[in-house]
C-alpha cells in the first residue's frame, strides 16, 4: 500500500495533527510524519515534495498555521494529491491559515479541509488510496455505518430524555 505523508510547519501543530495519525492507524494505512516549514526549511520541504512519489507516497497532508504556505509548497513541487490543514495558531483564529491554504492559483490544487480538520484530512487521504484498494473502501463503508449508528444513538438518548 502507498504511504501517506503527514507534514506540519512546526511541532506546535502536532496536538491538532495527531488526530490524522490516529485515524490512519485505525485504518491500517502506513504513514511518515515530518516537521518541514515552507519558510524556515524551504529546501527540505521542496526536496521532500520532489521525491515523494518515487519514495512510495500516495498523498501528502500538509498542516500549517499563520501564513500557511506548506501545502502550496508541496503542490508546487509534486503532482501527488495534496491535502491542506489550516491550523488555528494565531490571533486571527485560523482564518489566516485557511485563506493562505485554500486560495491556490490555477494549475496547483490543494484540497483544503476545515480549520484544524486533521481527521477529515486523514479520511480524504484514505479515500484517495481506496480508489484502487477495495479492502480499504470496505473499511471506509463500515466506518460510515458505525458513525451513523453513533449519531442515531445520541438522537435516541436525547429524544428519550426530552420528547415527552
Ligand atoms: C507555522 O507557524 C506553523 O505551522 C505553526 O502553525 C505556526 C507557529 O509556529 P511556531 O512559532 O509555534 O513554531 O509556520
Amino acid at each position: 500500500m502507498k504511504k501517506i505523508a503527514i507534514l506540519m510547519g512546526s511541532d506546535s501543530d502536532f496536538p491538532v495533527v495527531e488526530k490524522a495519525l490516529t485515524t490512519l492507524d485505525k485504518f491500517g494505512v502506513p504513514f511518515e510524519v515530518h516537521v518541514y516549514s515552507a519558510h524556515r526549511t524551504p529546501e527540505e520541504a521542496r526536496a521532500f515534495a520532489m521525491n515523494a512519489r518515487k519514495n512510495g507516497f500516495g498523498a501528502i497532508i500538509a498542516a500549517a498555521g499563520k501564513a500557511a504556505h506548506l501545502a502550496g509548497a508541496m503542490a508546487a513541487n509534486s503532482t501527488l494529491p495534496v491535502i491542506g490543514i489550516p491550523i488555528k495558531s494565531s490571533t486571527l483564529d485560523g482564518l489566516d491559515a485557511l485563506l493562505s491554504t485554500v486560495q491556490m492559483p490555477g494549475g496547483l490544487p490543494v484540497a483544503t479541509v476545515a480549520i484544524d480538520g486533521a481527521e477529515n484530512a486523514a479520511l480524504l487521504a484514505i479515500q484517495i488510496l481506496a480508489v484502487t484498494d477495495e479492502a480499504l473502501a470496505e473499511k471506509l463503508d463500515a466506518a460510515r455505518v458505525e458513525n451513523a449508528k453513533s449519531v442515531l444513538e445520541k438522537d435516541r438518548l436525547l429524544a428519550e430524555k426530552y420528547n415527552k
